[in-house]
């Protein structure tokens, strides 16, 4: 995909569908031109100064509707170009008239984001800001929402960029060192070098710290409800969501498929995952939904794992306990049916688990806050989530691990006494790897991996 940034792009930048009014948005140098061939004020007005006007839009002597446009000046808009918003009527084939004739005009449709990424290219934002402008559209939860418009304000892009900028300032004194390649590093600038190394380190670790709370809070993490036939998982799923959303019937096997669905937790978006439970298959189907359940558990983040009050420790609470034992996800152990008379053996339960159980009923409601509670626990750790800068991409993470390791070759590069000129070249790849997240470096695959995820029309 190659965007060229001296054409003039539109597209409807709202949603598909039928609504009060759709907007059609046009950017780039020949906007005002197109809207002066197809638009007619209601009065006559000067349309190339920013405003809103009301008028309609006409083409080859067809009134195609009546809008509202709105008019942004370079370099005064969301693009940095000149930037047409026309307002129509919101039904599907109105919209697509107008688009249609903009187009005929010698408007390119948009790709996904490109509106976006001439912010970006105009310098109106960095682009943590752009990929935050699509996280607050995306945003699953309140939290993750508030996050995204403290990172749309600068708020980690600021952060990043004072290390950048320490790390500029020891390149700019390593530099004049460079200027006599002759002399070797002398002491004093050797210990200040590591100490202002060190510290920058120390910082980039403690970023990277809130990878594991910012990436759940940003991509959610996904939680399987697993254990045998009949334990009440779908219960217990349904209760959750505040809806039936799965069958719960006294027959076991009654799910059979995976059903799941996004849940807000504390703030972390969870994506709840109810599955058939374990149980000797009869049937061909029987055994491909245990297949299921099985791939569930191995792809997930989570594991709730139900075991039945009313029943003894079967041979399939075991399977489900050794399936746990070879998985990287975190469990959650929660004993269900505690309404009704105790007929499992507590105790034995503990010796296998070898850690606490929560109790519970999913029939009456009772003991499942205790279950958010030990979610947000294993996901946030006792800090508070969003009151913090936090790495909530993949893209920041993996960056920041690179200039943390080129930092550390600066150190290692102290001690064994290397050449100048190789530390210069760590510090340097250090940078631009903090240059990359806030898209002062950027290769244009970079930047259409970010932007094609967007919407059209953004
Ligand atoms: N007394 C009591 N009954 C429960 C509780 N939770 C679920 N049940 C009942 O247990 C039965 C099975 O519940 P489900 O939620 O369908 O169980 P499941 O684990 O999804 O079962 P499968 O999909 O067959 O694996 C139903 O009759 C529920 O009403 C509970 O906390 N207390
Ligand atoms: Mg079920």
């Amino acid at each position: 995909m190659t965007m060229q940034i001296n054409d003039t792009i539109a597209a409807v930048s709202t949603p598909p569908g039928t609504g009060a009014i759709s907007i059609v948005r046009l950017s780039g140098q020949k906007s005002l031109q197109i809207i002066k061939k197809i638009f007619q004020p209601i009065k006559k007005t000067d349309i190339t100064r920013p405003g809103f006007y009301n008028g309609i839009i006409k083409f080859k002597n067809k009134v195609i509707d009546q809008v509202v446009i709105l008019v942004r000046r370079c370099p005064h808009s969301y693009t940095g170009e000149d930037l047409i918003e026309i307002n129509c009527h919101g039904g599907m084939l109105i919209t697509r008239d107008v688009l249609k004739t903009v187009l005929e005009n010698k408007a390119r449709l948009a790709c996904p984001g490109e509106f976006t990424k001439r912010a970006f290219l105009n310098k109106k934002i960095d682009l943590t800001q752009a990929e935050a402008i699509n996280d607050l559209i995306m945003a699953k939860t309140e939290k993750s929402k508030q996050y995204a418009l403290e990172q749309l304000f600068g708020k980690f892009s600021g952060y990043v960029d004072s290390l950048r900028k320490k790390l500029i300032q020891i390149m700019a004194k390593l530099e004049v060192s460079l200027d006599h390649p002759e002399e070797d590093i002398d002491t004093v600038t050797g210990r200040e070098l590591k100490a202002e190394i060190t510290q920058i380190l120390s910082q980039l670790e403690q970023l990277l710290k809130t990878a594991h709370k910012g990436l759940a809070l940003h991509y959610g993490i996904n939680a399987v409800i697993a254990g045998k036939a009949n334990v009440g998982k779908s219960s217990l799923f349904n209760f959750f969501l505040k809806k039936d959303r799965a069958l719960v019937s006294d027959i076991p096997g009654t799910t059979r498929d995976i059903i799941e669905d996004w849940l807000d937790i504390e703030g972390i978006p969870v994506k709840l995952v109810d599955t058939a439970g374990f149980k000797k298959a009869f049937d061909i189907i029987d055994h491909m939904s245990v297949q299921k359940t099985h791939q569930a558990i191995e792809t997930s983040h989570m594991i709730l794992a139900v075991f039945d009050a009313t029943k003894r420790i079967e041979k399939e609470d075991e399977n489900l306990i050794n399936k746990l034992s070879q998985v990287k996800s975190k469990a959650i152990y929660i004993l269900n049916k505690t309404d009704r008379p105790l007929r499992i053996n507590r105790n034995r339960l503990k010796n296998l688990l070898k850690t606490n159980i929560i109790e519970v009923s999913a029939l009456e409601g009772k003991g499942l806050e205790k279950i958010e509670k030990k979610i947000s626990q294993i996901v946030m750790g006792s800090d508070q989530p969003g009151s913090d800068i936090m790495i909530t991409n993949l893209r920041y993470e993996s960056s920041m691990r690179e200039a943390k390791s080129h930092l550390e070759e600066v150190l290692k590069g102290l001690k064994e006494q290397r050449p100048m000129e190789i530390l210069a070249s760590d510090i340097r790849r250090a940078i631009l790897h903090l240059e990359e997240i806030i898209g002062k470096f950027t290769t244009e695959d970079l930047l259409d991996s970010i932007f094609s995820g967007f919407c059209i029309g953004k």
